[in-house]
Protein backbone atom coordinates (compact mmCIF):
# COMPACT_ATOMS: atom_id res chain seq x y z
CA UNK A 1 0.00 0.00 0.00
CA UNK A 2 1.10 3.61 -0.70
CA UNK A 3 1.47 4.92 2.34
CA UNK A 4 4.73 4.14 5.08
CA UNK A 5 4.97 2.51 8.61
CA UNK A 6 5.51 5.65 9.99
CA UNK A 7 2.36 7.03 9.24
CA UNK A 8 0.64 3.76 10.79
CA UNK A 9 3.44 4.21 13.63
CA UNK A 10 2.28 8.11 14.22
CA UNK A 11 -1.24 7.47 13.83
CA UNK A 12 -1.41 4.27 16.25
CA UNK A 13 0.47 6.23 19.33
CA UNK A 14 -1.00 9.63 18.42
CA UNK A 15 -2.86 11.03 21.50
CA UNK A 16 -4.89 13.60 19.42
CA UNK A 17 -5.61 13.49 15.39
CA UNK A 18 -7.11 16.22 12.73
CA UNK A 19 -8.35 15.49 9.42
CA UNK A 20 -9.04 18.25 7.12
CA UNK A 21 -11.58 16.54 3.99
CA UNK A 22 -12.12 18.50 0.96
CA UNK A 23 -14.67 17.65 -2.46
CA UNK A 24 -11.87 14.26 -3.29
CA UNK A 25 -13.57 11.96 -0.52
CA UNK A 26 -16.79 12.65 -1.21
CA UNK A 27 -16.05 12.17 -5.32
CA UNK A 28 -16.59 8.32 -4.71
CA UNK A 29 -19.90 8.96 -3.55
CA UNK A 30 -20.69 10.04 -6.67
CA UNK A 31 -20.40 13.98 -5.64
CA UNK A 32 -18.77 16.20 -8.15
CA UNK A 33 -15.63 17.67 -6.83
CA UNK A 34 -15.31 21.74 -7.75
CA UNK A 35 -11.98 21.86 -9.47
CA UNK A 36 -11.59 18.43 -11.34
CA UNK A 37 -12.50 18.80 -15.24
CA UNK A 38 -15.97 17.31 -14.69
CA UNK A 39 -16.58 19.00 -11.15
CA UNK A 40 -19.34 21.33 -10.16
CA UNK A 41 -17.95 24.45 -11.28
CA UNK A 42 -16.71 22.89 -14.90
CA UNK A 43 -20.10 24.33 -15.77
CA UNK A 44 -20.16 27.52 -13.85
CA UNK A 45 -17.18 30.02 -12.73
CA UNK A 46 -16.98 30.30 -8.94
CA UNK A 47 -17.70 33.93 -8.69
CA UNK A 48 -20.84 33.14 -10.78
CA UNK A 49 -22.54 31.16 -7.97
CA UNK A 50 -20.43 30.75 -4.97
CA UNK A 51 -20.48 34.47 -3.40
CA UNK A 52 -23.32 36.75 -2.16
CA UNK A 53 -23.38 39.23 -5.11
CA UNK A 54 -23.83 36.51 -7.41
CA UNK A 55 -27.10 35.27 -5.27
CA UNK A 56 -28.69 39.23 -5.33
CA UNK A 57 -28.05 39.60 -8.75
CA UNK A 58 -29.85 35.74 -9.70
CA UNK A 59 -31.20 33.89 -6.81
CA UNK A 60 -33.39 31.63 -8.70
CA UNK A 61 -30.01 30.47 -10.68
CA UNK A 62 -28.50 30.45 -6.80
CA UNK A 63 -31.02 29.01 -5.36
CA UNK A 64 -32.06 26.02 -7.78
CA UNK A 65 -28.07 25.26 -7.69
CA UNK A 66 -27.70 24.69 -4.53
CA UNK A 67 -31.28 22.53 -4.31
CA UNK A 68 -29.55 20.52 -7.09
CA UNK A 69 -26.67 20.05 -4.93
CA UNK A 70 -28.99 19.15 -1.69
CA UNK A 71 -31.08 16.68 -4.27
CA UNK A 72 -27.17 15.24 -5.38
CA UNK A 73 -26.22 14.88 -1.43
CA UNK A 74 -29.27 13.49 -0.55
CA UNK A 75 -29.30 10.90 -3.32
CA UNK A 76 -25.60 9.60 -2.48
CA UNK A 77 -24.40 7.30 0.34
CA UNK A 78 -21.31 7.82 2.48
CA UNK A 79 -18.19 6.13 0.92
CA UNK A 80 -15.75 3.24 2.43
CA UNK A 81 -13.44 6.56 2.93
CA UNK A 82 -16.21 8.23 5.26
CA UNK A 83 -16.35 5.20 7.03
CA UNK A 84 -12.86 4.61 7.77
CA UNK A 85 -12.66 8.50 9.23
CA UNK A 86 -15.61 7.14 11.44
CA UNK A 87 -13.82 4.10 12.80
CA UNK A 88 -10.31 5.76 13.21
CA UNK A 89 -12.54 8.60 15.87
CA UNK A 90 -12.58 5.36 17.61
CA UNK A 91 -8.78 4.04 17.79
CA UNK A 92 -7.55 7.64 18.90
CA UNK A 93 -7.84 9.64 22.36
CA UNK A 94 -8.85 12.89 20.63
CA UNK A 95 -10.23 13.02 16.96
CA UNK A 96 -11.24 16.53 15.17
CA UNK A 97 -12.54 15.96 11.69
CA UNK A 98 -12.43 19.39 9.70
CA UNK A 99 -14.83 19.37 6.74
CA UNK A 100 -14.61 21.90 3.59
CA UNK A 101 -17.73 19.76 2.07
CA UNK A 102 -21.24 20.86 2.75
CA UNK A 103 -22.78 17.26 2.01
CA UNK A 104 -23.12 16.52 4.85
CA UNK A 105 -21.70 13.14 4.10
CA UNK A 106 -19.39 12.60 7.30
CA UNK A 107 -22.18 13.15 9.65
CA UNK A 108 -24.09 10.46 8.21
CA UNK A 109 -20.91 8.42 8.05
CA UNK A 110 -21.19 7.86 11.69
CA UNK A 111 -18.36 10.95 12.32
CA UNK A 112 -19.29 12.44 15.81
CA UNK A 113 -17.21 15.93 16.12
CA UNK A 114 -17.44 16.96 12.69
CA UNK A 115 -16.27 20.82 12.65
CA UNK A 116 -17.91 22.18 9.47
CA UNK A 117 -15.60 25.76 8.19
CA UNK A 118 -17.51 25.95 5.45
CA UNK A 119 -21.42 25.49 6.79
CA UNK A 120 -23.80 22.59 5.24
CA UNK A 121 -25.99 22.28 2.38
CA UNK A 122 -28.91 20.74 4.78
CA UNK A 123 -29.52 24.25 6.21
CA UNK A 124 -30.93 27.53 4.70
CA UNK A 125 -32.06 30.69 6.63
CA UNK A 126 -33.87 34.04 5.57
CA UNK A 127 -31.23 36.72 4.23
CA UNK A 128 -33.19 39.70 6.58
CA UNK A 129 -34.58 37.82 9.54
CA UNK A 130 -32.14 34.81 9.45
CA UNK A 131 -35.11 32.47 10.24
CA UNK A 132 -34.32 28.68 9.50
CA UNK A 133 -36.20 27.80 6.38
CA UNK A 134 -37.54 24.08 5.98
CA UNK A 135 -36.31 22.40 3.63
CA UNK A 136 -39.30 22.29 1.43
CA UNK A 137 -38.63 26.55 1.73
CA UNK A 138 -35.23 26.04 0.65
CA UNK A 139 -35.09 25.48 -2.91
CA UNK A 140 -37.19 26.24 -6.14
CA UNK A 141 -38.35 23.48 -8.22
CA UNK A 142 -37.74 23.24 -11.67
CA UNK A 143 -39.54 25.15 -13.37
CA UNK A 144 -40.89 27.62 -11.01
CA UNK A 145 -42.51 30.00 -12.41
CA UNK A 146 -42.76 32.79 -9.67
CA UNK A 147 -39.63 33.96 -8.63
CA UNK A 148 -36.81 33.22 -5.58
CA UNK A 149 -37.71 31.37 -2.56
CA UNK A 150 -38.64 33.96 -0.06
CA UNK A 151 -39.41 34.11 3.85
CA UNK A 152 -42.68 33.18 4.78
CA UNK A 153 -42.22 35.49 7.63
CA UNK A 154 -40.93 38.29 6.14
CA UNK A 155 -40.19 38.36 2.85
CA UNK A 156 -36.44 37.90 2.65
CA UNK A 157 -34.84 36.36 0.36
CA UNK A 158 -33.97 32.37 1.33
CA UNK A 159 -30.33 30.93 1.07
CA UNK A 160 -27.86 28.26 2.22
CA UNK A 161 -26.23 28.08 5.45
CA UNK A 162 -22.96 27.55 3.88
CA UNK A 163 -19.68 30.05 3.59
CA UNK A 164 -19.17 32.08 -0.18
CA UNK A 165 -16.27 33.59 -1.06
CA UNK A 166 -15.45 36.78 0.43
CA UNK A 167 -17.36 35.94 3.44
CA UNK A 168 -15.99 34.88 6.62
CA UNK A 169 -15.92 31.74 8.29
CA UNK A 170 -18.14 30.50 11.30
CA UNK A 171 -15.81 31.67 13.82
CA UNK A 172 -16.54 29.10 16.43
CA UNK A 173 -15.90 26.38 13.61
CA UNK A 174 -12.34 28.27 12.59
CA UNK A 175 -11.34 28.33 16.20
CA UNK A 176 -11.46 24.79 16.91
CA UNK A 177 -9.94 24.00 13.60
CA UNK A 178 -6.93 26.49 14.57
CA UNK A 179 -6.91 25.13 17.72
CA UNK A 180 -6.38 21.22 16.48
CA UNK A 181 -4.22 22.12 14.05
CA UNK A 182 -1.87 23.60 16.60
CA UNK A 183 -2.00 20.69 18.98
CA UNK A 184 -2.57 17.84 17.10
CA UNK A 185 0.20 14.97 16.68
CA UNK A 186 -0.94 14.04 13.72
CA UNK A 187 -2.95 15.87 10.80
CA UNK A 188 -4.39 14.19 7.63
CA UNK A 189 -5.18 16.44 4.64
CA UNK A 190 -7.41 14.12 2.25
CA UNK A 191 -9.10 15.23 -1.07
CA UNK A 192 -8.61 18.72 -1.03
CA UNK A 193 -6.62 20.78 -3.58
CA UNK A 194 -5.53 23.08 -0.66
CA UNK A 195 -6.28 26.16 -2.68
CA UNK A 196 -8.67 27.79 -0.94
CA UNK A 197 -8.10 29.73 2.47
CA UNK A 198 -8.08 29.68 5.43
CA UNK A 199 -8.73 26.17 5.39
CA UNK A 200 -5.84 25.04 3.38
CA UNK A 201 -3.60 27.02 5.63
CA UNK A 202 -4.56 24.23 8.34
CA UNK A 203 -2.28 21.81 6.75
CA UNK A 204 0.31 24.02 7.20
CA UNK A 205 0.13 25.04 10.44
CA UNK A 206 0.13 21.56 11.74
CA UNK A 207 3.76 21.23 9.90
CA UNK A 208 4.84 24.20 11.70
CA UNK A 209 3.74 23.09 15.19
CA UNK A 210 5.70 19.61 14.92
CA UNK A 211 2.55 17.85 14.16
CA UNK A 212 3.44 15.07 11.58
CA UNK A 213 1.10 15.67 8.35
CA UNK A 214 0.62 13.72 5.45
CA UNK A 215 -1.69 14.13 2.96
CA UNK A 216 -4.22 11.70 0.64
CA UNK A 217 -5.08 12.65 -2.92
CA UNK A 218 -5.03 10.83 -6.13
CA UNK A 219 -3.02 13.98 -7.28
CA UNK A 220 -0.33 15.95 -5.60
CA UNK A 221 -1.80 18.96 -3.47
CA UNK A 222 -1.12 22.98 -4.08
CA UNK A 223 0.86 21.85 -0.26
CA UNK A 224 2.18 18.68 -1.25
CA UNK A 225 5.64 19.91 -1.47
CA UNK A 226 5.05 21.36 2.30
CA UNK A 227 3.91 17.86 4.24
CA UNK A 228 5.82 15.14 5.29
CA UNK A 229 4.15 12.71 3.19
CA UNK A 230 2.14 12.05 0.01
CA UNK A 231 -0.34 8.95 -0.24
CA UNK A 232 -1.09 8.73 -3.81
CA UNK A 233 -4.15 6.91 -3.77
CA UNK A 234 -8.40 7.47 -3.85
CA UNK A 235 -9.43 7.53 -0.38
CA UNK A 236 -12.08 5.55 -0.51
CA UNK A 237 -9.32 2.80 -0.72
CA UNK A 238 -6.40 4.19 0.79
CA UNK A 239 -8.29 4.71 4.14
CA UNK A 240 -9.34 1.52 4.94
CA UNK A 241 -6.41 0.12 3.94
CA UNK A 242 -4.97 3.18 6.38
CA UNK A 243 -7.15 2.08 9.30
CA UNK A 244 -7.09 -1.32 9.12
CA UNK A 245 -3.09 -1.33 9.98
CA UNK A 246 -3.34 1.25 12.60
CA UNK A 247 -6.01 -1.04 14.34
CA UNK A 248 -3.62 -3.99 13.62
CA UNK A 249 -0.32 -1.60 15.16
CA UNK A 250 -2.58 -1.57 17.95
CA UNK A 251 -3.46 -4.91 18.39
CA UNK A 252 -6.89 -4.13 17.74
CA UNK A 253 -7.12 -5.98 14.00
CA UNK A 254 -9.94 -7.40 12.67
C1 LIG B 1 -12.58 34.53 3.42
C2 LIG B 1 -18.91 26.58 0.17
C3 LIG B 1 -12.31 36.67 4.41
C4 LIG B 1 -19.93 26.95 -0.82
C5 LIG B 1 -16.67 27.24 -0.55
C6 LIG B 1 -6.22 35.23 -3.13
C7 LIG B 1 -5.29 34.40 -2.51
C8 LIG B 1 -5.65 33.63 -1.39
C9 LIG B 1 -6.95 33.70 -0.88
C10 LIG B 1 -7.86 34.52 -1.51
C11 LIG B 1 -7.51 35.27 -2.62
N1 LIG B 1 -8.60 35.95 -3.02
C12 LIG B 1 -9.62 35.67 -2.19
C13 LIG B 1 -9.18 34.80 -1.26
C14 LIG B 1 -9.95 34.22 -0.15
C15 LIG B 1 -10.82 33.08 -0.68
C16 LIG B 1 -9.97 32.02 -1.35
O1 LIG B 1 -9.29 31.25 -0.69
N2 LIG B 1 -10.00 32.01 -2.70
C17 LIG B 1 -9.18 31.06 -3.42
C18 LIG B 1 -10.04 30.33 -4.47
C19 LIG B 1 -8.04 31.82 -4.09
N3 LIG B 1 -11.44 32.52 0.50
C20 LIG B 1 -12.61 33.02 0.92
O2 LIG B 1 -13.25 33.87 0.34
C21 LIG B 1 -13.09 32.50 2.26
N4 LIG B 1 -13.46 33.61 3.08
O3 LIG B 1 -11.41 34.49 3.15
O4 LIG B 1 -13.17 35.57 4.09
C22 LIG B 1 -13.08 37.51 5.34
C23 LIG B 1 -12.68 37.55 6.69
C24 LIG B 1 -13.39 38.36 7.55
C25 LIG B 1 -14.47 39.14 7.09
C26 LIG B 1 -14.85 39.05 5.73
C27 LIG B 1 -14.16 38.24 4.86
C28 LIG B 1 -14.32 31.63 2.07
C29 LIG B 1 -13.93 30.38 1.36
C30 LIG B 1 -15.12 29.41 1.36
C31 LIG B 1 -15.75 29.42 0.00
N5 LIG B 1 -16.81 28.41 -0.02
N6 LIG B 1 -17.65 26.34 -0.54
C32 LIG B 1 -20.20 25.81 -1.75
O5 LIG B 1 -19.81 24.66 -1.44
O6 LIG B 1 -20.83 26.09 -2.78
S1 LIG B 1 -15.17 26.79 -1.20
C33 LIG B 1 -15.24 25.31 -2.04
O7 LIG B 1 -13.87 24.99 -2.35
C34 LIG B 1 -15.74 24.13 -1.24
O8 LIG B 1 -15.97 24.38 0.12
C35 LIG B 1 -14.58 23.16 -1.34
O9 LIG B 1 -14.53 22.30 -0.30
C36 LIG B 1 -13.47 24.12 -1.33
C37 LIG B 1 -12.11 23.59 -1.63
O10 LIG B 1 -12.22 22.78 -2.75
P1 LIG B 1 -11.82 21.22 -2.53
O11 LIG B 1 -12.67 20.66 -1.44
O12 LIG B 1 -10.35 21.12 -2.34
O13 LIG B 1 -12.31 20.58 -3.87
P2 LIG B 1 -11.51 20.62 -5.26
O14 LIG B 1 -12.45 20.19 -6.32
O15 LIG B 1 -10.79 21.94 -5.39
O16 LIG B 1 -10.38 19.51 -5.10
C38 LIG B 1 -10.75 18.14 -5.01
C39 LIG B 1 -9.47 17.42 -4.68
O17 LIG B 1 -9.79 16.05 -4.46
C40 LIG B 1 -8.48 17.45 -5.83
O18 LIG B 1 -7.18 17.73 -5.29
C41 LIG B 1 -8.54 16.03 -6.40
O19 LIG B 1 -7.28 15.61 -6.90
C42 LIG B 1 -8.90 15.25 -5.18
N7 LIG B 1 -9.63 13.99 -5.45
C43 LIG B 1 -10.53 13.72 -6.44
N8 LIG B 1 -10.99 12.46 -6.30
C44 LIG B 1 -10.39 11.94 -5.20
C45 LIG B 1 -9.53 12.91 -4.64
N9 LIG B 1 -8.79 12.68 -3.54
C46 LIG B 1 -8.89 11.47 -2.95
N10 LIG B 1 -9.70 10.49 -3.42
C47 LIG B 1 -10.45 10.68 -4.52
N11 LIG B 1 -11.25 9.70 -4.98
ZN1 LIG C 1 -37.33 36.31 7.02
Amino acid sequence: MSFSQTLVDRLAAARHVAVLTGAGISAESGVPTFRDPDGLWARFRPQELANVEAFLRNPVLVQGWYAHRRRLAQEVAPNPGHRALARLEELVPAFTLVTQNVDDLHQRAGSRAVVELHGNLTRSYCIDCRRPAADAEAGPAHGREEGPVRCPACGGLIRPDVVWFGEPLPAEALERATEAAATCDVFLSIGTSAVVYPAAGLPLLAVEHGAYVAEVNVERSAIAAHVHEVVLGPAGTVLPALVEAVAARQGRGG
